[in-house]
């Protein structure tokens, strides 16, 4: 028996080595390829492919056989809104901006029945840039109002790639909200995650300014411009905020599909207070490691992978900032657990930092806290007022206290702030935090304490109380000091 298996093993032995020299292995490999060669992939029945609205994504394809997947799609035009107040004419795939999410995986033969509303004004059709053919199925599908029409193509390469409308003016179809994520997955499936969200980055052009309330048509010189008035993550200020927050919990690892629409931002995508453990770069299969920020064309994707270890809000934003915070390009992934102060120990302390050049407002007001103040006139507060505004609050409230939706409250006609001068005064002089309802909108963000002498509060807040449409109240220094 000993002997015998040792003879076996010697004969394989010898037919390794006589392989190799006759070259079998390299026939072998060919076979390997052969097998991966999603051309002869072979199809085994037939399924309706699962559509997803943003931010959902379908079931992963898991280990399933490459199958005949019959995807429906209709495009519906139609009035949605942009911001708080802000309606924008949306063409949409399936009614949502971006469209519905597909999933497929490499070597399925897609049947694609693509339909026009019989409201809509306009023809429109599908370039799916995971299709290899003219047009990425453009001319294929290309359908006037009422009609439909379908074509077919296999998925040759696995990878997270952009759809969108080809009609003319392409431009046009694109920026009022005609795109999309198709997802290809490799033999086998992605790995496995605990959540996977569907993110796309769109810019917006309006015949108004940003926040210019009621109905805003599309602009077209401001999109040749390429001056974007909105920068929204999901088709609006707001996509991905509030109630339509992202959610995990702590210890679990989110990914994070991602596409830019454009029609022409590029997206410098970045999560605040993440680290990328992975990035597919731009769609594909090379797989990036510890990254900041990931740069997503227009008409591109990225995966992004990262486990959430500590509770909070962790915010997405497009790094080009300015459009974070005055155009809309910010989300809200809010992770709920445990503290972990290993990863993350917050403030340990807090003082007061005088390396003696100036004078701490802090201190100057303890120091005088029992001495009598005099009150400055109504014109000198209105005039100080405005600078300390100016200086301190004019960042995140805005000139004019308009705030910045979903963001910064407004201090223009706040009823929150016209309630109780108390409360206010507190929120300047201790901070605010939590949630707060301003004007029928909730906010729920951080306001850090204002270093400013109590003076300056009565003053700020007198400026604002007597601006902006509010109730002309004054504040006192001596109201400010009693607070404590
Ligand atoms: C770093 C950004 C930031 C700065 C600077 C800032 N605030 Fe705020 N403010 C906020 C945020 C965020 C909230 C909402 C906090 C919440 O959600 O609990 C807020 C809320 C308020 C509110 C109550 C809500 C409302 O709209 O009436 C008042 C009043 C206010 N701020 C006044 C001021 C004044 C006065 C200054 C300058 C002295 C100032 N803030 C500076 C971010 C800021
Ligand atoms: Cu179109």
């Amino acid at each position: 028996m000993k002997n015998f298996k040792k003879s076996k093993m010697k004969l394989v032995y010898v037919f390794f080595a006589a392989a190799l020299m006759a070259g079998v292995l390299s026939s072998c490999e060919k076979a390997v390829a052969a097998k991966e060669n999603p051309e002869s992939m072979k199809v085994y029945g037939e399924s309706e492919a699962e559509m997803t609205a943003p931010p959902m994504v379908p079931k992963p394809v898991g280990k399933r056989a490459a199958t005949k997947l019959i995807v429906n799609m209709e495009v519906v035009e139609k009035e949605m809104e942009m911001a708080d107040g802000v309606t924008y004419n949306y063409w949409t795939f399936d009614g949502s901006v971006p469209g519905s999410f597909i999933r497929t995986r490499v070597g399925d033969e897609i049947e694609f029945h693509f339909k026009n509303h019989p409201d809509s004004k306009l023809p429109h059709n599908i370039d799916l840039h995971a299709v290899t053919g003219p047009g990425g199925g453009a001319e294929s599908s290309y359908v006037a109002p009422g009609h439909q029409a379908t074509f077919n193509f296999k998925t040759m390469n696995p990878g997270l790639y952009v759809y969108h409308c080809a009609t003319a003016p392409v431009g046009m179809h694109i920026a009022n909200g005609m795109y999309g994520l198709i997802l290809v997955e490799p033999e086998g499936g992605l790995p496995p995650v605990d959540r996977e969200y569907y993110v796309m980055q769109g810019d917006f052009y309006t015949e108004g300014e940003y926040g210019d309330r009621g109905f805003q048509a599309f602009d077209m010189n401001k999109a040749v411009d390429e001056d974007a008035d909105y920068v929204v993550f999901n088709g609006k200020v707001g996509g991905l905020t509030g109630d339509n927050a992202l959610h995990a919990k702590v210890g679990e690892t989110v990914r994070l599909y991602v596409g830019n629409g454009g029609p022409n931002l590029i997206s410098s995508f970045h999560v605040i207070g993440e680290i990328f453990d992975r990035v597919y770069a731009e769609g594909g299969t090379t797989i990036n490691e510890n990254i900041q920020t990931t740069l997503i064309p227009a008409g591109g994707a990225a995966i992004v992978e990262f486990k959430v270890e500590v509770p909070g809000n962790l915010v997405l934003v497009d790094h080009s900032i300015f459009r974070a915070f005055n155009k809309g390009a910010l989300g809200i992934l809010k992770v709920e657990g445990e503290e972990n102060e290993k990863v993350y120990g917050g403030k340990t302390a807090e003082g007061v930092y005088n390396p003696g050049t100036v004078v701490s407002s802090e201190s100057a007001t303890e120091e005088t806290d029992d001495a009598p103040v005099a009150e400055l006139s109504m014109a000198d507060k209105m005039e100080r007022g405005k600078q300390v505004y100016t200086q301190n609050c004019l960042a995140c409230h805005q000139a004019t206290g308009g705030g910045v939706p979903n963001a910064f409250p407004p201090l223009a006609a706040s009823d929150w702030l016209n309630a109780d001068p108390h409360r206010a005064i507190d929120a300047v002089k201790f901070g605010l935090s939590g949630e707060i309802k301003v004007n029928g909108n909730v906010y729920n963000s951080v306001m850090p304490k204002q270093n400013i002498s109590d003076e300056d509060v009565a003053s700020v807040l007198t400026y604002i109380y007597n601006n902006w449409d509010n109730n002309k109240s004054e504040v006192t220094t001596e109201m400010v000091k009693s607070r404590k």
